[in-house]
């Protein structure tokens, strides 16, 4: 406990053993089986906590939709004010929340506390929101008459999360829903349920404090089964869902079938093109934050580096030696730079990959490593790789959820940019240039394919106040800022006549 991991624990309220089904003050008992939640850190038990099984499931979404008719009532900016006074108690529990994220999920520390900076300005953002949801006026063709549309509220939003994210992705989903006048169901990744239970209890006092009645918050932790309950019900308009492409591919069938809206943010294989005009200092910082910070376990990692043929050995040889400065180790510990793996069977995926690469022609410039020793006890610490290899290798195309970065050479832009789009996935890009004609082309309509594009940043470490989301694999939706908020609500277009004539549209005449 020298972190203060149990302080951390005590704050935040929660006990040894969890209940997992709640429907904001009230847990549920079910017949769920029981998950164990251990740290990657150091491969210790945290706390137990007990599945939802499929009648809890329906109880709680039956709640759900009584909850529904009344916080559609209540006025947006009020709605907005308990989101606000969320962020406030998430400001009050940053640190306990951010050390149990690290702990619980293998991130640094400083990137628990950003996980729940990114929490704190999306209530903010929510809190504008309240009194900007907006919809048109439109000139009707026709005299008399006026259009415009409105925004309503949708009803419930099922929101299914993964571990690398596993407090941010629900805040980015649950701020806009609470503003729009939605409900959520939350399934959170069974990998970090403790997580999930400390965000619904800090959110159950606010909104107990403020009349906010059972089933505006719900939480159900459990497996792919309840997921698939949750995608399959037709009482849930909308389901969004951040995580891998099978994942997504799943659930957006499932949602598809019964024609409900799917939100998905799936995988990323994400690049940098890194051009002889660029800055390589600046450079080599944000390659090597994007490949191994949260050990290469964001969507956003940077998992290509697209080089020039003139600097490719360059940077090799300078990425190299910033990897030997790297320090491994307990994520509480801020010395460390890189934190483990989430469990062993990530561990597994990064062995097979790097196996796959070499056997497919990958150049060795830094080789991985499993970790051992009294400091690597949980098994799940890795060494982040470097190889170079080409775009077109099996592997290449493949998402892993771990630090290894290949690396592309490239002749001239157009090269590298098409080496950029020829993946499956389409998240983040990113350039770096001092060259305005170089920045320019990547961003056109010929350029980067992704949904999230940046020039002289990389690809990790997206603010909240864009919309958030990618192209192609990773599933096309956008969660977040801008008016990513669209898709939580109903959209209305209404037409109405003031007149005591009835002219149709079109100038169509029909008369009797
Ligand atoms: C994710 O990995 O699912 O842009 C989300 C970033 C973070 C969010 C990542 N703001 O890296």
């Amino acid at each position: 406990n020298q972190y203060g991991i149990k302080e951390a624990i005590d704050s935040l309220g929660l006990s040894p053993a969890e209940l997992g089904s709640s429907t904001g003050s009230t847990w549920i008992k079910s017949t769920g089986s029981e998950i164990s939640s251990h740290s990657p850190a150091d491969g210790l038990l945290i706390g137990k906590v007990q599945a939802s099984d499929e009648k809890t499931y329906l109880q709680i979404r039956e709640t759900a939709q009584t909850a529904f008719k009344a916080w559609r009532q209540v006025p947006a900016p009020k709605r907005g004010d308990v989101v606000r006074q969320l962020g406030d108690a998430l400001r009050e529990k940053k640190e306990a929340l951010g050390k149990l994220v690290s702990y619980e999920m293998g991130k640094s520390y400083q990137e628990g506390l950003g996980e729940v900076q990114e929490m704190i300005d999306i209530c903010d953002f929510a809190v504008g929101l309240s009194r900007q949801l907006y919809g048109l006026t439109m000139h009707s063709e026709r005299p008399g008459h006026r259009m415009y549309e409105q925004y309503h509220p949708l009803g419930i939003v099922g929101i299914i999360s993964a571990f690398n994210f596993p407090v941010a992705v629900w805040a980015w989903n649950t701020a806009l829903a609470w503003v729009c006048g939605d409900v959520a169901i939350w399934k959170p990744s069974e990998k970090t349920p403790l997580t999930a239970i400390a965000c619904q209890k800090i959110t159950a006092k606010v909104f107990a404090e403020n009349d906010v009645p059972e089933g505006v918050s719900n939480l159900v932790i459990g497996d792919a089964q309840i997921g698939q309950l949750l995608s399959a019900d037709s009482h849930v308009p909308l389901v969004s869902a951040t995580g891998s492409t099978r994942m997504g591919k799943a659930v957006g069938e499932t949602v598809g079938k019964r024609l409900g809206r799917a939100l998905l943010e799936l995988g990323g294989n994400n690049a940098i093109i890194i051009t002889p005009n660029a800055d390589l200092d600046m450079s080599l910082i944000g390659a090597v934050f994007g490949a191994v910070g949260t050990c290469g376990q964001r969507c956003t990692s940077t998992r290509r580096l697209i080089i020039h043929e003139d600097i490719f050995d360059e940077v090799a040889s300078k990425l190299k030696s910033a990897y030997a400065q790297l320090k491994i180790g307990n994520p509480l510990d801020e010395k460390n730079h890189v934190g483990p793996l989430i469990d062993t069977l990530a561990v597994d995926m990064y062995e097979q990959s790097i196996a796959k690469a070499k056997a497919e022609g990958a150049k060795m410039i830094v080789d991985g490593e499993v970790l051992t020793g009294d400091d690597y006890a949980s098994g799940c610490y890795v060494k982040p790789a470097i190889f170079e290899v080409k775009n077109d290798y099996e592997i290449v195309q493949h998402e892993t959820f771990a630090p290894i970065l290949y690396l592309i050479r490239y002749k001239d832009l157009d090269e590298a940019i098409a080496i950029q789009n020829d993946v499956p996935q389409g998240l983040s890009s990113a350039i770096m240039t001092r060259d305005m004609r170089e920045s320019e082309q990547f961003l056109s309509y010929a350029g980067s394919d992704c949904g999230i594009a940046n020039v002289n940043i990389g690809t990790s470490g997206a603010e909240i106040g864009g919309a958030f989301g990618g192209e192609k694999e990773t599933g096309g939706g956008r969660e977040s800022g801008s008016d990513a908020w669209k898709v939580y609500m109903r959209r209305q277009t209404n037409t109405i006549n003031y007149t005591n004539n009835l002219p149709l549209a079109q100038g169509i005449k029909f008369e009797f």
